[in-house]
């Protein structure tokens, strides 16, 4: 039978585009329930020819006989409705950071460890976008040549702020400044803060690429250490990752590693001037990776850039994709 599905938080950012990608990826489903705060119920929202009236998300909408709920309406909205739709009976797949190192709640990137969805008990939790793209990267690698430490440096797009952050650059570029996302101004600036500070000098971003990265790995012996940094761009996150391997390795077999891989295009011809670019990338579900050298300051060691649209596969494409695990 083909699942009941809830979306929760639809007519935001990311809950649209789980729509577009719904719809792309001809996606099963009986009934569709569409979600949302109270700002957003009584909207109406056409999907594949059908209008659907979006209702507010309370204790009772999990009442109904739903399957499947794709959340993604915040950390607190998370925290309180995905264990009501789990008691349900509703396998959640959630996009907030509220479950994701929660030991009783697997983090799954379906290209890397589609097999944890298995132990799950209710809610699935959607990695942070920027390890995501990581994720797809490192695992083929560290299979191959067992990785040793990861630096990641990020350059991240104002659309994984959401709304506000894509309004603060619009405002920018056109020559007033606001501050409603960032503390800074983003247009013509790079910020080196994503999210709130920790005690160790570190972001939470930055905590979350480092922590979701062991997690998701299944490997805690890794070194990672992260600086994460908002920039004047619209879409899709690109970071340069430099990693160290226990192993050695020949440039040319990590190459055909990484275009095997599952996910991964290979964008990497500099005489050209072709690499993943953020602009390329958006609208998307691939994770594109070039400029792939070896870092001759180690005995092992290779510098890449990656590029993916952090809505996409960092947050909605993911999201559907679990589903589509949970479903086979
Ligand atoms: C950003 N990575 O680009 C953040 C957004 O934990 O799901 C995603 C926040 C999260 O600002």
């Amino acid at each position: 039978k083909k699942p009941n599905v809830a979306l929760v938080g639809v007519t935001g950012v990311v809950g649209s585009t789980f729509l577009k990608v719904l719809e792309e990826r001809d996606f099963p489903f009986n009934e569709l329930y569409m979600m949302a705060s109270a700002k957003s119920a009584g909207k109406t929202i056409n999907f594949k020819g059908r209008d659907y009236i979006v209702e507010e998300l309370n204790e009772h909408s999990f009442d109904k006989d739903i399957d499947i709920a794709l959340f993604s309406a915040g950390g607190s909205v998370s925290e309180k409705y995905a264990p009501i739709a789990a008691a349900h009976g509703v396998t959640v797949v959630d996009n907030s950071s509220q479950w994701r190192m929660d030991p009783e709640v697997p983090l799954v990137v379906p290209e890397v460890n589609p097999e944890d969805v298995e132990w799950n008990k209710g809610i699935i939790a959607n990695p942070n976008c920027s390890t995501i793209q990581a994720m797809v990267v490192l695992k083929p690698l560290h299979d191959k040549y067992k990785i040793k430490r990861v630096v990641y440096s990020t350059y991240q797009a104002v659309s994984g702020s959401g709304v506000k952050g894509i309004e603060d650059l619009k405002n920018g570029l056109a020559g007033n400044d606001t501050t409603n996302a960032y503390p800074h101004p983003i247009a013509g600036n790079c910020i080196p803060q994503i999210d709130v500070f920790t005690e160790n000098g570190y972001t939470k971003e930055e905590m979350k690429m480092i922590n979701e990265t062991h997690k998701i790995l299944g490997d805690d012996s890794i070194k990672v250490t992260a600086t994460t940094v908002r920039v004047p761009v619209f879409d899709s996150h690109s970071e340069s990752i430099n990693i160290e391997f226990e192993n050695d390795f020949d440039l040319d077999e990590l190459r055909e590693v990484l275009a095997k891989a599952p996910g991964i295009v290979v964008q990497d011809d500099p005489a050209n001037s072709i690499y993943p670019l953020a602009r390329n990338a958006a609208g998307t579900d691939e994770v594109y990776v070039g400029r792939i050298r070896r870092d001759f300051s180690v005995d092992s060691g290779v510098n890449l850039w990656v590029v993916s649209d952090n809505i996409r596969k960092g947050a909605a494409t993911n999201t559907v994709q679990i589903a589509e695990v949970l479903i086979k």
